[in-house]
């Protein structure tokens, strides 16, 4: 951990869920074939049910909800969202009640199946219906403190500015193991979704100076200005830790093949050539997509001489959308 990063976070409750480093490797496949040195940081493997970035975020999150007194958690996303399923079973593990409110068709599939299986309380809406979880989320913790409790909500993907100091954290763990393993990364990409991990990456590398530029690859989740709002969030994620510190617009590149959630066959095909040659399995929304862009643009020399790529998980999303990869792969 970089001592700067540790003593910053320290006033900061956490709970500890990811109980090791996540391991660095060469991917030397990947490698040969954009011209550049790509590495992946295994942030699939962060240790609770099924991994992922949210795991990282969910240590302050729930730090920070015990800590105050909450006994109940809600929050949003998609049916397949990894954030929502990790973020219930974490919550029910340390006691406290979740309620998902979620959006798309209620399949026994990836992560709503999982949450189903942990029995977990869901409230599903239609898409089209729909358009926007957030007053749903509001009117149920409404209902919950008119009952007594004290619900303690989280946004979508956990982007809070508590939240990004998991990803802030991250950024200790990253330097360190670069040092050790004599590495100075140019580029530490990852993808875009709601935009709290780019957030930390950007506050926690800028508060350390480093070399290492934050790449996002744009997933689809929010249109509009997502560099902008990257940028906010990491601000003000920095006035919690109370630094002044000038921070650098991150970079995001559209990588979400016209709508979030949307599964094409060009991703469903660099999913298997990359798990077949380097035994690495990326899923169809957000890590395919993002693992598609940072080839494109490698090759096309945006990246510079060594990439990290982090591998925020998701692999539920291929348990989801599996059938519909293979029937698109099936086509000529
Ligand atoms: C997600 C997000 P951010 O939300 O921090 O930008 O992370 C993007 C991301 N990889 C990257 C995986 C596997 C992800 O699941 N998922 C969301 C979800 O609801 O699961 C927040 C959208």
């Amino acid at each position: 951990m970089h001592p700067k990063i540790g003593s910053l976070l320290s006033p900061f409750p956490r709970v500890e869920l990811v109980p090791w480093e996540t391991p660095v490797h060469y991917l030397p496949k990947v490698s040969e074939t954009v011209g550049a040195d790509v590495y992946v940081k295994r942030e699939d493997l962060t240790g609770f049910g099924i991994g992922g970035n949210k795991i990282r975020k969910l240590e302050f999150l729930l730090g920070d909800a015990l800590s105050k007194g909450y006994d109940t958690v809600i929050t949003m996303g998609a049916v397949h969202s990894n954030h929502a399923f990790v973020t219930a079973l974490a919550a029910k593990k340390l006691g406290l009640e979740p309620v998902l409110i979620l959006r798309g068709k209620e399949e026994p599939k990836g992560n709503y199946l999982l949450d189903r299986l942990m029995g977990i309380e869901t409230r599903v809406f239609d898409v089209e219906k729909t358009p926007d979880l957030i007053p749903i989320a509001e009117e149920v913790a409404g209902e919950l403190r008119a009952e007594g409790k004290r619900p303690y909500l989280i946004p979508i993907g956990g982007a809070s500015p508590v939240g990004t100091l998991g990803y802030v954290r991250a950024v200790g763990e990253i330097t360190s193991q670069s040092t050790e393993l004599g590495l100075e990364f140019d580029t530490v990409v990852d993808a875009v979704g709601s935009g709290g991990t780019l957030a930390g990456l950007t506050l926690g590398l800028g508060l350390i100076g480093s070399k290492a530029k934050p790449v996002g690859i744009g997933v689809g989740i929010f249109g509009g200005d997502m560099e902008e709002k990257v940028l906010k969030l990491a601000e003000d994620a920095g006035k919690l830790l109370e630094v002044s510190v000038k921070l650098e617009r991150p970079r995001i590149y559209d990588y979400s093949f016209g709508a979030y959630g949307k599964i094409v066959k060009e991703v469903a095909e660099l999913i298997k050539w990359v798990g077949t040659k380097e035994g690495i399995l990326l899923d169809p929304v957000y890590t395919g997509k993002a693992f598609y862009g940072l080839m494109e643009l490698a090759k096309a020399g945006e990246l510079g001489e060594r990439i990290l790529f982090l591998h925020t998980g998701g692999f539920p999303g291929l348990f989801h959308y599996g059938e519909e990869m293979l029937g698109l792969m099936q086509k000529p």
